[in-house]
């Protein structure tokens, strides 16, 4: 297999995992063969993360250092942004695995903010063990839940961060299970705060990914139908405010920004 096979492999066995991380990757891959037909290849494998559109887009008009400085750029923003919103030994509630918001958070408590995790274990594929292993290695005290316990991790938490596959007019997009934590964040008067780069805002419809049954149940029963959903849309007024490298603001204030900044790029 070459190498640009191997990366739109593993982005596709989700080995790659976490929007920027398969956008990077996307980047990396269209540099071994930058055509357009390994464009589209790379759009299609992970077709909630229209970050890898974006980027592709953007490295049409600029260069891959450029592109590549943005991502570090906005996660040193957001690091701030995060150490900011954070209050002292607060407990904050998190799900799955965004790597940028581990980033910030391990930043904060680098900085000495003192903080602690709940976080769920995130079937079918488990991204909340990278989680907890990112932040206790970084030695963040982390309690893991099952998914099936986020009504009780939420209220014993003081908020919720979570990270975005795609922020569109309607809502983010994010791991399964985002919506319901959204909707028991509400219930529970607690803040509930999205953590992305502008980058993953899109105006176009963007298509929920469905996966293998078999992530699910490799030897279900014939007669069961196994609908394996890998992301679900927290709607816009289930959301306190979006972190990103423009700082803490509304969602309308956040996608005015980012339109703004695509824009200048030439997507649209
Ligand atoms: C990962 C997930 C993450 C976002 C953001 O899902 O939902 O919250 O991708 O990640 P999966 P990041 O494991 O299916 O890719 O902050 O790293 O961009």
């Amino acid at each position: 297999m070459d190498s640009f096979s191997k990366i739109c492999a593993d982005i596709k066995s989700i080995k790659i995992q976490g929007a920027t991380n398969v956008a990077k990757s996307a980047i990396k891959a269209y540099c071994l063969k930058p055509t357009k037909k390994s464009k589209e290849i790379l759009i299609k494998l992970r077709p909630t993360e229209p970050m890898v559109s974006n980027a592709l887009n953007i490295l049409e008009k600029s260069s891959t250092e450029n592109v590549l400085n943005h991502f570090e750029n906005a996660q040193e923003f957001i690091n701030y942004y995060i150490q900011k919103l954070i209050s002292q030994n607060s407990v904050i509630f998190t799900h799955c695995h965004s790597n940028t918001l581990a980033q910030a958070l391990i930043s904060a408590h680098k900085s000495k903010k003192k903080f602690s995790i709940i976080n769920t274990e995130t079937r079918p594929l488990y991204q909340g063990h990278i989680t907890a292993k990112q932040l206790s290695k970084a030695g963040i005290k982390v309690s893991m839940i099952v998914d099936s316990e986020m009504l009780e991790g939420i209220k014993n938490a003081n908020i919720v961060l979570l990270g975005a596959d795609a922020v569109t007019k309607k809502g983010v997009l994010n791991k399964v299970g985002s919506a319901s934590i959204a909707r028991i964040a509400k219930d529970y008067k607690k803040p509930l705060y999205i953590v992305t780069d502008s980058w993953k805002f899109s105006t176009h419809k963007i298509q929920i990914e469905r996966r293998s049954p078999l992530e699910i149940w490799s030897r279900s029963p014939k007669n069961v139908k196994i609908e394996n959903f890998s992301f679900d849309l927290i709607p816009i007024k289930q959301i306190t405010e979006i972190v990103s490298e423009f700082g803490i603001l509304s969602y309308k204030q956040f996608i005015k920004e980012a339109k703004k900044s695509l824009k200048r790029y030439g997507v649209k």
